[in-house]
């Protein structure tokens, strides 16, 4: 990283205070509406605070829906580009096919995981992206991703994955440390470096002690991937993943930011009337 990206990096940051003064009522509301919501899981609440993570069930016959059409569309799907396209990885779905009616949405507007989600953000979400990732093995160094990073687009965040193939150590999965263990790699390492080898991340911490999303089909897990290291997709079988990704709606970069053309506004069959306040407030409408 050299010096003029450092302080690109920094003015990029100040986009956030420039975004909440711009839009501050906005702001208020997303915040003062968690405070009018009861926390009726305050347990696992506190524990999503605490570790920045949280393996949770969701709702049976949504997830149920989500696993069909995610299945589905890797076996119907032709292989998708995308302004997030890396060698060893597959999207599956893009923007020009969201759809309100469609589960890769509906599952991620589930007022549960929206909850959770708000009182740990301590603000209402905002719905940036879904995705269906297809990582598959491939001969080449490790790269992007697959090393241990934190995501840069917000001081705070949270991706929902859910495995829809069953997932053991093989098929390369989502490997994280707790946020307080994040908090062991100092800051200038961070700020040097976005991506860290397994080696140099083990100057702090003990890569046998990172936890893994391994699980069956069906298995979820909430994580903060702007506070806690990550990696994943070191693949020796194929891996399918759901990953739904809400940001604060404060980031450092416009909505929806990498992807173009995303507009909740005109999401296809969007029917106001029958979404709920938060839903609305998710999709920024
Ligand atoms: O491939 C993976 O599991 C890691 C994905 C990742 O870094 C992310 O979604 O932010
Ligand atoms: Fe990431």
């Amino acid at each position: 990283m050299t010096i003029s990206q450092i302080f690109s990096d920094a003015k990029v940051r100040l986009n956030k205070p420039k975004k909440i003064l711009k839009s501050f009522s906005e702001y208020r509301e997303r915040r003062a509406f968690v405070s009018r919501l009861n926390d009726s899981q305050q347990d696992s609440s506190a524990r999503m605070k605490e570790n920045g993570y949280l393996f949770f069930q969701p709702d049976a016959a949504e997830l149920e829906e989500l696993l069909l059409a995610c299945k589905n569309r890797y076996e119907n799907v032709e292989t998708i580009n995308s302004s997030m396209a890396k060698a060893f990885v597959k999207q599956l779905v893009t923007p020009d096919q969201y759809d309100a009616k469609d589960i890769l949405i509906r599952f991620a507007l589930n007022e549960d995981i929206l909850n959770r989600i708000a009182h740990y953000l301590g603000a209402v979400p905002f719905l940036e992206w879904v995705e269906v990732i297809n990582s598959n093995p491939v001969d080449a160094p490790l790269v992007k991703s697959q090393l241990w990073h934190k995501d840069g687009t917000d001081n705070k965040m949270v991706k929902v994955f859910v495995n829809i193939f069953d997932v053991t150590e093989e098929h390369g999965p989502l490997s994280f440390y707790s946020r307080q263990d994040s908090k062991r790699v100092p800051i200038h390492k961070n700020i040097m470096s976005h991506y860290l080898s397994d080696e140099e991340i083990s100057e702090w911490l003990d890569l046998s002690s990172k936890m893994q999303f391994t699980g069956p089909s069906g298995s979820a897990v909430m994580l903060d991937t702007a506070n806690c290291y990550h990696m994943g997709s070191r693949c020796q079988k194929p891996r399918l993943v759901y990953c739904a990704y809400y940001s604060t709606g404060f980031g450092y970069y416009a909505r929806h930011y990498p992807l173009k053309n995303v507009n909740w506004k005109t999401l296809p069959n969007l029917d106001k009337g029958a979404l709920s306040d938060m839903q609305l407030l998710a999709l920024g409408l």
